[in-house]
């Protein structure tokens, strides 16, 4: 049996709502998904929030609930934007679900047992809302040199993971493997990183109440962050059902962002190598967004909230946008401006028209049936199978590389070579000549075909715009159930089938 494909996004803190930055990882990782779904393969898409540590229980103090009642009102938040974004996860992990708190506890027990954790004082500087330890030494100005905000000294004793033993492994793993760490400015961060020097890692919290009490010393809970690395395998059950663990994990990408990459490609790989679990076998940190030039945040009241531009835009287009736009393991700038040239430009003239006239011509000039290939070819019909051919493989290349931008601009390429064709062949005139009803059958149901094909390659960036093309195209089942490459073929689309007008799939937007 082929093993599933296990992608994961982070688990994000539930101290706020979420916004365009939040959705950036989880979009990304629904296309992913649902790209190896499209290919055939089994597919682990795994979401969800990170609920204890200081930050959460400060901002339920503030909101003045308890700690519970906190995560449980803004986890709502969440579920309802992943829906509405049309996210296709398969399972959403919460790190307050008993089966997390009882997978960490055995976890942690284990390396307990096996003498990898051991008490010891730290002394330290503490960033509450990035829940990260700092020493002296890497603060900048006294602050946090992650996020640039105060900093709180602790001094307590906590119990502490034996990073360093696993160091020159880690090392020659990440040496040794060139996708483990993507893209390759990250990797070269990971490896000087690791290269000045592993210190052991602070894995409890003493004064915290919020979190998950250690099984051998009640008296603390775990640090945020050794909890919530313990997702990606408590959600499919590690220590509770191997047969099911193992046929998902390891994990094919941690997706996240650039921020804590870290935790992500040091610590958590150590933590595994203490357990003696396999290594995922790629960590990938994207880019992060600016809005309109400026860092999202709060006191800039500049943070954008999903639904915003869901309203304003549509689904679909969402999705394509922050696909499209942004080179993945690049920051990028969101402005509203670039969101209508866009639509306006790719969805609306490129696509849409597209669309609209191929089904247009079928209604005008064979009664809405898709006529029967004649075998009169052109000239214009040889560049467009060819480019037919290619696409998928060239898709198929640029997400092996998570280039989500590289993957659409090749479905693009494909829309263009589909709109010349339309525009060589101009059906109009051959059916202002009835000699040439054989050419304009031919050329009617090679539109046709690669309108059945284009469904199919949208599929996992705009699962909707999809799923209206196969139902223009008069197919009663769902575009879920095929497959690509398996139906990438030339001449599938059986003819004599209706085909429907209905609505426009993405209108104008007027400026
Ligand atoms: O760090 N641009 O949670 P978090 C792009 N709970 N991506 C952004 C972004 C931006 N402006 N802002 C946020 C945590 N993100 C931990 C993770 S995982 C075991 C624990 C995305 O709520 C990006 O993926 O702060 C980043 O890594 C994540 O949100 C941080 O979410």
């Amino acid at each position: 049996m082929s093993k599933t494909y296990y992608v994961t996004t982070p688990i994000y803190y539930v101290n706020d709502k979420p916004h365009i930055g939040t959705a950036y990882t989880t979009v990304a990782a629904d296309a992913l998904a649902r790209f190896h779904r499209l290919k055939g393969e089994k597919v682990f898409f795994l979401t969800g929030t990170d609920e204890h540590g200081q930050h959460v229980a400060r901002a339920a103090e503030r909101a003045g609930v308890s700690p519970q009642e906190w995560v449980d009102t803004m986890v709502v938040y969440f579920k309802e934007v992943w829906e509405r974004l049309n996210i296709s996860n398969d399972y959403f992990i919460r790190t307050t679900d008993p089966k997390h708190v009882e997978v960490a506890r055995k976890f942690i027990q284990k390396l307990y047992d096996k003498g990898d954790i051991y008490l010891d004082v730290y002394e330290g500087w503490y960033c509450v809302p990035d829940e990260s330890f700092w020493l002296p030494s890497q603060l900048v100005d006294g602050k946090c040199p992650q996020c640039g905000r105060e900093v709180e000294l602790v001094q307590e004793e906590n119990y502490f993971f034996r990073l360093s033993k696993y160091a020159d492994r880690l090392l020659k793993h990440i040496e040794d493997n060139p996708d483990f760490v993507q893209p390759e400015i990250r990797r070269n961060e990971v490896l000087s990183f690791i290269r000045q020097g592993l210190t052991d890692q602070s894995i409890s919290r003493k004064k915290l109440r919020w979190g998950i009490p250690l099984p051998f010393d009640e008296s603390q809970v775990m640090y945020v962050w050794f909890d919530a690395l313990l997702n990606y395998i408590s959600a499919i059950d590690y220590g509770l059902d191997d047969e099911k663990f193992l046929s998902i994990w390891p994990a094919d990408v941690h997706l996240i962002g650039k921020e804590i990459l870290r935790f992500h490609a040091i610590i958590w790989p150590a933590m595994l190598m203490a357990a003696d679990l396999p290594l995922p076998r790629c960590v990938y940190a994207h880019g992060w967004l600016t809005v309109e030039g400026e860092k999202m945040s709060k006191s800039k009241g500049n943070v954008i909230s999903p639904h915003e531009l869901i309203d304003e835009f549509g689904v679909d287009a969402y999705r394509y946008y922050f696909l499209r736009e942004f080179s993945f393991g690049y920051d990028g700038n969101f402005s509203r401006e670039s969101m209508i040239v866009r639509y306006n430009a790719d969805l609306a003239n490129a696509l849409g028209n597209l669309v609209s006239r191929v089904i247009a011509m079928v209604e005008r000039y064979r009664d809405g049936s898709v006529p029967e290939p004649s075998g009169c070819k052109g000239d214009a019909d040889a560049p467009l199978r060819e480019a037919a051919s290619e696409v998928f493989g060239r898709v198929d290349t640029a997400m092996e590389r998570f280039a989500f931008n590289e993957a659409l601009q090749h479905i693009w390429d494909f829309v263009d070579a589909v709109n010349r064709y339309v525009d060589e062949t101009a059906a109009w005139d051959l059916f202002k000549n009835p000699s040439q009803s054989d050419r304009l059958d031919e050329v009617l149901y090679n539109q046709v075909e690669s309108l059945r094909l284009l469904a199919l390659l949208l599929v996992p960036y705009m699962p909707n715009a999809g799923e209206e093309i196969w139902r223009k195209l008069g197919y009663e089942d769902s575009i879920h159930q095929h497959h690509l490459p398996a139906e990438a073929g030339w001449g599938l689309f059986p003819p004599g089938r209706k085909v429907n007008k209905g609505k426009p799939l993405f209108p104008r937007i007027q400026r």
